[in-house]
Protein backbone atom coordinates (compact mmCIF):
# COMPACT_ATOMS: atom_id res chain seq x y z
CA UNK A 1 0.00 0.00 0.00
CA UNK A 2 1.64 3.28 -0.83
CA UNK A 3 1.05 6.40 1.36
CA UNK A 4 2.03 8.88 -1.45
CA UNK A 5 4.13 10.15 0.89
CA UNK A 6 7.18 10.28 -1.76
CA UNK A 7 4.47 11.32 -4.13
CA UNK A 8 4.76 9.08 -7.99
CA UNK A 9 8.30 7.42 -6.40
CA UNK A 10 7.64 4.33 -6.03
CA UNK A 11 11.05 2.66 -6.49
CA UNK A 12 14.41 3.55 -7.31
CA UNK A 13 16.35 2.44 -10.04
CA UNK A 14 19.85 1.09 -10.82
CA UNK A 15 20.92 3.59 -13.69
CA UNK A 16 24.47 3.40 -13.43
CA UNK A 17 27.43 5.60 -12.82
CA UNK A 18 27.03 7.92 -15.76
CA UNK A 19 23.25 8.89 -14.24
CA UNK A 20 22.76 12.31 -13.64
CA UNK A 21 19.26 11.18 -11.71
CA UNK A 22 19.44 12.04 -8.28
CA UNK A 23 16.26 9.56 -7.71
CA UNK A 24 18.67 6.64 -8.84
CA UNK A 25 21.37 4.34 -7.42
CA UNK A 26 24.73 4.70 -9.87
CA UNK A 27 26.92 2.21 -7.95
CA UNK A 28 24.19 0.03 -6.01
CA UNK A 29 22.95 -2.80 -7.68
CA UNK A 30 22.22 -5.48 -5.71
CA UNK A 31 22.45 -8.30 -8.33
CA UNK A 32 26.06 -7.69 -9.37
CA UNK A 33 28.55 -10.30 -8.30
CA UNK A 34 31.11 -8.55 -6.01
CA UNK A 35 34.21 -11.72 -4.93
CA UNK A 36 31.57 -14.00 -5.64
CA UNK A 37 28.39 -12.84 -3.75
CA UNK A 38 25.58 -10.92 -4.90
CA UNK A 39 25.96 -6.80 -3.54
CA UNK A 40 22.99 -7.20 -1.99
CA UNK A 41 24.31 -10.00 0.20
CA UNK A 42 27.57 -8.10 1.27
CA UNK A 43 26.43 -5.49 2.49
CA UNK A 44 22.93 -6.22 3.68
CA UNK A 45 21.77 -2.27 3.78
CA UNK A 46 19.08 -1.69 7.09
CA UNK A 47 17.52 1.49 7.15
CA UNK A 48 16.58 2.70 11.11
CA UNK A 49 13.28 4.18 12.09
CA UNK A 50 14.46 6.56 14.83
CA UNK A 51 15.91 9.12 12.49
CA UNK A 52 14.13 8.88 9.51
CA UNK A 53 10.62 8.99 10.92
CA UNK A 54 10.63 9.57 14.81
CA UNK A 55 13.20 12.50 15.25
CA UNK A 56 11.69 15.94 14.74
CA UNK A 57 14.68 18.24 13.31
CA UNK A 58 15.69 19.57 17.09
CA UNK A 59 19.20 20.89 18.14
CA UNK A 60 20.01 22.30 21.54
CA UNK A 61 19.12 25.73 20.20
CA UNK A 62 15.78 24.88 18.55
CA UNK A 63 13.00 22.50 18.29
CA UNK A 64 10.91 20.69 15.58
CA UNK A 65 11.44 21.56 11.96
CA UNK A 66 10.28 18.54 10.05
CA UNK A 67 6.23 18.29 10.14
CA UNK A 68 5.12 15.11 9.42
CA UNK A 69 1.85 13.56 8.96
CA UNK A 70 2.30 10.70 11.28
CA UNK A 71 3.73 12.64 14.29
CA UNK A 72 2.14 12.59 17.43
CA UNK A 73 1.22 9.93 20.42
CA UNK A 74 -1.43 7.29 19.17
CA UNK A 75 -1.41 4.16 17.83
CA UNK A 76 -3.46 5.45 14.43
CA UNK A 77 -0.55 7.49 13.75
CA UNK A 78 1.80 5.07 14.95
CA UNK A 79 0.30 2.67 11.95
CA UNK A 80 0.58 5.95 9.83
CA UNK A 81 4.06 6.37 10.21
CA UNK A 82 4.69 2.38 9.69
CA UNK A 83 3.32 2.84 6.67
CA UNK A 84 5.35 5.60 5.53
CA UNK A 85 8.24 3.40 6.79
CA UNK A 86 7.58 0.39 4.84
CA UNK A 87 7.43 2.76 1.87
CA UNK A 88 10.35 3.87 2.20
CA UNK A 89 12.27 0.68 2.46
CA UNK A 90 10.52 -0.59 -0.65
CA UNK A 91 11.46 2.49 -2.71
CA UNK A 92 15.00 2.30 -1.52
CA UNK A 93 15.05 -1.73 -1.87
CA UNK A 94 16.94 -2.41 1.12
CA UNK A 95 16.24 -5.87 2.48
CA UNK A 96 16.45 -5.18 6.44
CA UNK A 97 15.45 -1.88 9.07
CA UNK A 98 15.56 -1.44 12.33
CA UNK A 99 13.62 -0.07 15.28
CA UNK A 100 13.59 0.67 19.06
CA UNK A 101 10.27 0.02 21.02
CA UNK A 102 9.87 3.74 21.85
CA UNK A 103 10.60 4.56 17.70
CA UNK A 104 7.57 2.62 16.84
CA UNK A 105 4.51 2.84 19.57
CA UNK A 106 3.81 5.58 21.44
CA UNK A 107 4.61 5.22 25.68
CA UNK A 108 1.56 4.45 27.49
CA UNK A 109 1.00 5.36 31.32
CA UNK A 110 2.04 1.81 32.07
CA UNK A 111 4.47 -0.80 31.53
CA UNK A 112 1.79 -3.43 30.54
CA UNK A 113 -0.14 -0.95 27.85
CA UNK A 114 3.37 0.26 26.51
CA UNK A 115 4.33 -3.65 25.69
CA UNK A 116 0.63 -4.49 24.32
CA UNK A 117 1.16 -1.31 21.95
CA UNK A 118 4.82 -2.53 21.04
CA UNK A 119 2.67 -6.08 20.28
CA UNK A 120 0.72 -4.66 18.44
CA UNK A 121 2.98 -2.89 15.84
CA UNK A 122 4.64 -5.70 15.84
CA UNK A 123 1.72 -7.97 14.13
CA UNK A 124 0.91 -4.53 11.99
CA UNK A 125 5.01 -4.80 11.23
CA UNK A 126 4.38 -8.81 10.81
CA UNK A 127 1.89 -8.30 7.77
CA UNK A 128 4.08 -5.51 5.88
CA UNK A 129 7.15 -7.79 6.32
CA UNK A 130 4.99 -10.53 4.95
CA UNK A 131 3.86 -8.33 2.06
CA UNK A 132 7.17 -6.95 0.85
CA UNK A 133 9.90 -9.90 1.65
CA UNK A 134 11.51 -6.67 4.27
CA UNK A 135 13.28 -8.27 7.01
CA UNK A 136 14.10 -6.80 10.77
CA UNK A 137 18.16 -6.54 10.96
CA UNK A 138 17.67 -6.46 14.65
CA UNK A 139 15.25 -5.02 17.56
CA UNK A 140 16.63 -2.90 20.12
CA UNK A 141 15.17 -0.92 23.40
CA UNK A 142 15.06 2.77 24.33
CA UNK A 143 16.47 2.57 27.90
CA UNK A 144 18.08 6.55 27.30
CA UNK A 145 15.10 8.72 26.17
CA UNK A 146 12.47 8.50 29.44
CA UNK A 147 13.11 10.72 32.22
CA UNK A 148 13.35 7.47 34.22
CA UNK A 149 16.27 6.10 32.73
CA UNK A 150 18.56 9.94 33.28
CA UNK A 151 20.49 8.31 36.29
CA UNK A 152 20.93 4.88 34.03
CA UNK A 153 18.98 1.52 33.43
CA UNK A 154 21.06 -1.48 34.12
CA UNK A 155 23.66 0.52 36.15
CA UNK A 156 20.94 2.71 38.13
CA UNK A 157 21.28 3.50 41.58
CA UNK A 158 17.56 2.48 41.91
CA UNK A 159 17.02 -1.50 41.64
CA UNK A 160 13.45 -0.70 40.04
CA UNK A 161 14.93 1.11 37.13
CA UNK A 162 17.22 -1.90 36.74
CA UNK A 163 13.59 -4.19 37.64
CA UNK A 164 11.70 -1.63 34.80
CA UNK A 165 14.83 -1.80 32.28
CA UNK A 166 14.98 -5.74 32.17
CA UNK A 167 11.52 -6.08 31.80
CA UNK A 168 11.40 -3.72 29.35
CA UNK A 169 14.36 -5.74 27.06
CA UNK A 170 12.40 -9.15 27.73
CA UNK A 171 9.53 -7.40 25.58
CA UNK A 172 11.59 -6.91 23.00
CA UNK A 173 13.65 -9.82 22.55
CA UNK A 174 10.41 -11.14 22.19
CA UNK A 175 9.15 -9.10 19.70
CA UNK A 176 12.40 -9.30 17.76
CA UNK A 177 12.47 -13.15 18.13
CA UNK A 178 9.06 -13.18 16.71
CA UNK A 179 9.51 -10.80 13.87
CA UNK A 180 12.96 -13.03 12.98
CA UNK A 181 15.13 -10.57 14.16
CA UNK A 182 18.93 -11.29 13.07
CA UNK A 183 20.31 -9.52 15.75
CA UNK A 184 19.53 -7.77 19.15
CA UNK A 185 21.17 -4.72 19.96
CA UNK A 186 22.62 -2.92 23.69
CA UNK A 187 23.34 0.36 23.36
CA UNK A 188 23.62 1.61 26.55
CA UNK A 189 23.07 5.62 26.39
CA UNK A 190 22.69 6.26 29.91
CA UNK A 191 25.24 3.71 31.14
CA UNK A 192 27.76 6.07 32.20
CA UNK A 193 28.15 9.37 34.85
CA UNK A 194 28.05 12.40 34.59
CA UNK A 195 30.14 12.71 37.88
CA UNK A 196 32.24 10.85 39.86
CA UNK A 197 30.84 12.40 43.00
CA UNK A 198 27.48 10.54 43.00
CA UNK A 199 28.76 7.39 40.94
CA UNK A 200 30.36 3.78 42.44
CA UNK A 201 31.74 2.24 39.42
CA UNK A 202 32.59 -1.01 40.38
CA UNK A 203 28.96 -1.53 41.38
CA UNK A 204 27.87 -0.31 38.23
CA UNK A 205 29.82 -2.42 36.46
CA UNK A 206 28.71 -5.02 38.44
CA UNK A 207 25.06 -4.54 37.68
CA UNK A 208 25.72 -3.88 34.07
CA UNK A 209 27.16 -7.50 33.96
CA UNK A 210 24.73 -8.87 35.67
CA UNK A 211 22.29 -7.36 33.53
CA UNK A 212 24.30 -8.38 30.59
CA UNK A 213 24.38 -12.07 31.41
CA UNK A 214 20.66 -12.46 31.76
CA UNK A 215 19.72 -10.86 28.45
CA UNK A 216 21.73 -13.84 27.54
CA UNK A 217 20.64 -16.57 29.47
CA UNK A 218 17.09 -15.60 27.95
CA UNK A 219 17.89 -15.77 24.58
CA UNK A 220 19.18 -19.28 25.23
CA UNK A 221 16.12 -19.73 26.80
CA UNK A 222 13.73 -18.72 24.27
CA UNK A 223 15.80 -20.69 21.61
CA UNK A 224 16.46 -17.09 19.70
CA UNK A 225 19.01 -17.81 16.73
CA UNK A 226 20.70 -14.18 16.53
CA UNK A 227 23.41 -12.86 17.77
CA UNK A 228 23.74 -10.34 21.07
CA UNK A 229 25.64 -6.98 20.17
CA UNK A 230 26.72 -4.42 22.50
CA UNK A 231 27.05 -0.99 20.13
CA UNK A 232 30.01 1.25 21.60
CA UNK A 233 30.74 4.90 22.43
CA UNK A 234 32.61 6.82 24.78
CA UNK A 235 30.34 9.38 25.70
CA UNK A 236 27.39 11.77 24.77
CA UNK A 237 24.55 11.37 26.38
CA UNK A 238 26.76 10.35 29.27
CA UNK A 239 30.22 12.34 29.89
CA UNK A 240 31.75 8.86 30.42
CA UNK A 241 30.00 5.84 28.99
CA UNK A 242 31.23 2.42 30.18
CA UNK A 243 31.02 0.89 26.74
CA UNK A 244 33.36 3.32 25.65
CA UNK A 245 35.17 1.07 22.66
CA UNK A 246 35.79 -2.22 21.21
CA UNK A 247 38.56 -2.70 23.52
CA UNK A 248 36.27 -1.69 26.63
CA UNK A 249 33.50 -3.86 25.74
CA UNK A 250 36.08 -6.92 25.29
CA UNK A 251 37.41 -6.04 28.65
CA UNK A 252 34.07 -6.11 30.46
CA UNK A 253 32.86 -9.36 28.17
CA UNK A 254 35.87 -11.05 29.43
CA UNK A 255 35.01 -10.17 33.16
CA UNK A 256 31.84 -11.27 32.82
CA UNK A 257 32.40 -14.55 30.90
CA UNK A 258 30.26 -13.13 28.24
CA UNK A 259 33.10 -12.56 25.19
CA UNK A 260 31.94 -15.99 23.23
CA UNK A 261 28.54 -14.70 23.96
CA UNK A 262 28.16 -11.39 22.94
CA UNK A 263 29.68 -9.47 19.93
CA UNK A 264 30.07 -5.65 18.99
CA UNK A 265 27.99 -3.08 16.48
CA UNK A 266 30.18 -0.65 15.35
CA UNK A 267 29.49 2.91 14.61
CA UNK A 268 32.19 5.29 12.48
CA UNK A 269 30.81 8.34 14.50
CA UNK A 270 31.30 6.70 17.77
CA UNK A 271 34.62 5.51 16.60
CA UNK A 272 35.64 9.05 15.46
CA UNK A 273 33.85 10.24 19.24
CA UNK A 274 36.31 7.71 20.97
CA UNK A 275 39.54 9.18 18.87
CA UNK A 276 39.80 6.18 16.38
CA UNK A 277 39.48 5.43 13.05
CA UNK A 278 36.21 3.75 12.17
CA UNK A 279 38.67 0.84 10.28
CA UNK A 280 40.48 0.29 13.41
CA UNK A 281 37.19 -0.45 15.64
CA UNK A 282 36.71 -3.03 13.02
CA UNK A 283 39.86 -4.75 12.64
CA UNK A 284 40.16 -5.13 16.56
CA UNK A 285 36.37 -6.34 16.93
CA UNK A 286 37.36 -8.64 14.31
CA UNK A 287 41.23 -9.46 15.83
CA UNK A 288 39.02 -10.20 18.97
CA UNK A 289 36.53 -12.19 17.63
CA UNK A 290 33.55 -9.65 18.54
CA UNK A 291 32.50 -8.69 14.78
CA UNK A 292 28.90 -8.09 14.15
CA UNK A 293 27.15 -5.67 12.63
CA UNK A 294 27.99 -1.73 11.62
CA UNK A 295 25.73 1.66 11.93
CA UNK A 296 27.12 3.39 9.09
CA UNK A 297 27.06 7.05 9.42
CA UNK A 298 29.58 10.21 9.08
CA UNK A 299 30.71 12.31 11.79
CA UNK A 300 31.67 15.80 11.01
CA UNK A 301 35.57 16.14 11.82
CA UNK A 302 35.13 19.69 13.34
CA UNK A 303 32.33 19.55 15.95
CA UNK A 304 33.67 16.86 17.93
CA UNK A 305 29.47 16.03 18.60
CA UNK A 306 28.03 12.43 17.15
CA UNK A 307 26.59 14.38 14.26
CA UNK A 308 25.52 11.10 12.92
CA UNK A 309 25.78 12.41 8.86
CA UNK A 310 25.17 10.15 5.84
CA UNK A 311 28.38 9.06 4.82
CA UNK A 312 29.71 10.17 1.82
CA UNK A 313 33.65 9.60 1.90
CA UNK A 314 34.28 6.72 -0.30
CA UNK A 315 37.89 6.42 0.63
CA UNK A 316 36.82 5.82 4.27
CA UNK A 317 34.67 3.34 3.44
CA UNK A 318 36.65 1.91 1.55
CA UNK A 319 39.10 0.83 3.96
CA UNK A 320 36.45 0.17 6.19
CA UNK A 321 34.11 -2.27 4.24
CA UNK A 322 38.23 -3.75 3.73
CA UNK A 323 38.29 -4.70 7.14
CA UNK A 324 34.45 -6.11 6.71
CA UNK A 325 35.71 -8.46 4.25
CA UNK A 326 38.48 -9.56 6.15
CA UNK A 327 36.81 -10.63 8.29
CA UNK A 328 34.87 -12.99 6.82
CA UNK A 329 32.27 -10.51 5.77
CA UNK A 330 29.15 -10.03 7.69
CA UNK A 331 26.49 -13.40 9.26
CA UNK A 332 23.96 -12.27 11.30
CA UNK A 333 25.01 -8.75 10.84
CA UNK A 334 24.42 -5.67 8.06
CA UNK A 335 25.00 -2.27 7.60
CA UNK A 336 22.48 0.05 9.34
CA UNK A 337 22.26 3.72 8.34
CA UNK A 338 22.44 5.19 11.64
CA UNK A 339 22.10 8.97 10.12
CA UNK A 340 20.00 11.82 10.00
CA UNK A 341 19.23 14.59 7.66
CA UNK A 342 20.34 18.05 8.45
CA UNK A 343 17.82 20.25 10.06
CA UNK A 344 17.06 21.96 6.94
CA UNK A 345 16.59 19.14 4.74
CA UNK A 346 12.92 19.09 4.71
CA UNK A 347 11.49 17.35 1.71
CA UNK A 348 10.55 13.96 1.31
CA UNK A 349 12.75 13.45 -1.37
CA UNK A 350 15.64 14.19 0.77
CA UNK A 351 15.24 10.95 2.91
CA UNK A 352 15.35 9.17 -0.32
CA UNK A 353 18.33 10.91 -1.10
CA UNK A 354 19.95 10.75 1.79
CA UNK A 355 19.89 6.84 1.38
CA UNK A 356 20.70 6.33 -2.02
CA UNK A 357 24.25 8.44 -1.51
CA UNK A 358 25.02 6.77 1.16
CA UNK A 359 23.90 3.28 -0.28
CA UNK A 360 26.14 3.98 -3.23
CA UNK A 361 29.04 5.08 -1.29
CA UNK A 362 28.86 1.69 0.48
CA UNK A 363 28.23 -0.14 -3.13
CA UNK A 364 31.84 1.74 -4.34
CA UNK A 365 34.07 0.90 -0.61
CA UNK A 366 33.09 -2.37 -1.24
CA UNK A 367 34.15 -2.76 -4.62
CA UNK A 368 37.14 -1.03 -4.04
CA UNK A 369 37.99 -3.14 -1.22
CA UNK A 370 37.04 -6.17 -3.18
CA UNK A 371 39.74 -5.23 -5.49
CA UNK A 372 42.13 -4.70 -3.32
CA UNK A 373 41.57 -7.95 -1.58
CA UNK A 374 41.39 -9.67 -5.13
CA UNK A 375 44.77 -7.96 -6.33
CA UNK A 376 46.30 -8.84 -3.10
CA UNK A 377 47.43 -5.56 -2.49
CA UNK A 378 48.00 -4.91 0.53
CA UNK A 379 47.88 -8.41 1.73
CA UNK A 380 51.33 -8.92 -0.20
CA UNK A 381 53.23 -6.52 1.60
CA UNK A 382 51.65 -7.46 4.78
CA UNK A 383 53.03 -11.14 4.57
CA UNK A 384 56.05 -9.84 3.57
CA UNK A 385 56.17 -7.74 6.38
CA UNK A 386 55.86 -10.46 9.25
CA UNK A 387 57.31 -12.87 6.78
CA UNK A 388 60.38 -13.78 9.16
CA UNK A 389 57.87 -15.09 11.75
CA UNK A 390 56.80 -18.04 9.28
CA UNK A 391 61.01 -19.08 10.12
CA UNK A 392 60.93 -22.14 12.83
CA UNK A 393 63.30 -20.38 15.45
CA UNK A 394 61.03 -17.22 15.50
CA UNK A 395 57.96 -19.64 15.88
CA UNK A 396 59.33 -21.17 18.75
CA UNK A 397 59.50 -17.99 20.48
CA UNK A 398 56.01 -17.95 20.43
CA UNK A 399 54.99 -21.88 20.96
CA UNK A 400 55.66 -21.65 24.66
CA UNK A 401 59.20 -23.34 24.00
CA UNK A 402 61.71 -20.88 24.58
CA UNK A 403 62.36 -18.90 27.00
CA UNK A 404 63.93 -14.84 28.12
CA UNK A 405 67.24 -17.18 28.27
CA UNK A 406 66.94 -19.37 26.18
CA UNK A 407 66.33 -16.58 23.58
CA UNK A 408 68.91 -14.52 25.37
CA UNK A 409 71.68 -17.07 24.40
CA UNK A 410 70.28 -17.43 21.09
CA UNK A 411 71.03 -13.73 20.40
CA UNK A 412 74.41 -13.80 21.98
CA UNK A 413 74.98 -17.17 19.86
CA UNK A 414 74.09 -16.21 16.55
CA UNK A 415 74.93 -12.60 16.76
CA UNK A 416 71.92 -11.10 16.17
CA UNK A 417 71.12 -7.26 15.21
CA UNK A 418 67.99 -6.53 13.79
CA UNK A 419 68.23 -4.12 10.60
CA UNK A 420 65.51 -1.88 10.35
CA UNK A 421 63.38 -2.04 7.39
CA UNK A 422 61.01 0.35 5.90
CA UNK A 423 57.35 0.27 7.00
CA UNK A 424 56.44 1.78 3.19
CA UNK A 425 53.65 3.93 4.34
CA UNK A 426 53.61 6.26 1.69
CA UNK A 427 53.80 3.07 -0.74
CA UNK A 428 51.23 1.78 0.23
CA UNK A 429 48.89 4.93 0.61
CA UNK A 430 49.84 5.68 -2.60
CA UNK A 431 48.42 2.27 -3.59
CA UNK A 432 45.35 2.46 -1.67
CA UNK A 433 44.56 5.76 -4.06
CA UNK A 434 44.94 3.54 -7.23
CA UNK A 435 41.64 2.11 -6.02
CA UNK A 436 39.62 4.31 -3.95
C1 LIG B 1 23.36 6.65 19.55
C2 LIG B 1 23.15 5.47 18.72
C3 LIG B 1 21.90 4.72 19.01
C4 LIG B 1 22.03 3.26 18.74
C5 LIG B 1 20.74 2.57 18.99
C6 LIG B 1 20.79 1.10 18.83
C7 LIG B 1 19.90 6.01 18.90
O1 LIG B 1 24.49 7.36 19.24
O2 LIG B 1 23.93 5.20 17.85
O3 LIG B 1 20.85 5.27 18.23
O4 LIG B 1 22.49 2.98 17.46
O5 LIG B 1 20.30 2.84 20.29
O6 LIG B 1 21.80 0.53 19.54
MG1 LIG C 1 24.17 3.64 16.43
Amino acid sequence: MSTGFFGAIDKIPFEGKDSTNPLAFRFYDPNEMVLGKRMEDHLRFAVCYWHSFVWPGGDPFGGQTFERPWFGDTMELARKKADVAFDMFEALGVPYFTFHDADVRPEADTFTESRDRLNAIADYFQEKMDASGIKLLWGTANLFSHRRYMAGAATNPDPDVFAYAAATVKSCMDVTQRLGGENYVLWGGREGYETLLNTDMGRELDQMGRFLSMVVDYKHRIGFKGTILIEPKPQEPTKHQYDYDVGTIYGFLKRYGLENEVKTNIEQGHAILAGHSFEHELSLAAALGIFGSIDMNRNDYQSGWDTDQFPNNVPEMALAYLEVLKAGGFTTGGTNFDAKLRRQSLDPEDLLIAHIGGMDCCARGLKAAARMIEDKALAGPLSERYAGWDKPQAKSMLDGSMTLESIEKRVIDEKIDPQPRSGRQEYLENLVNRYV
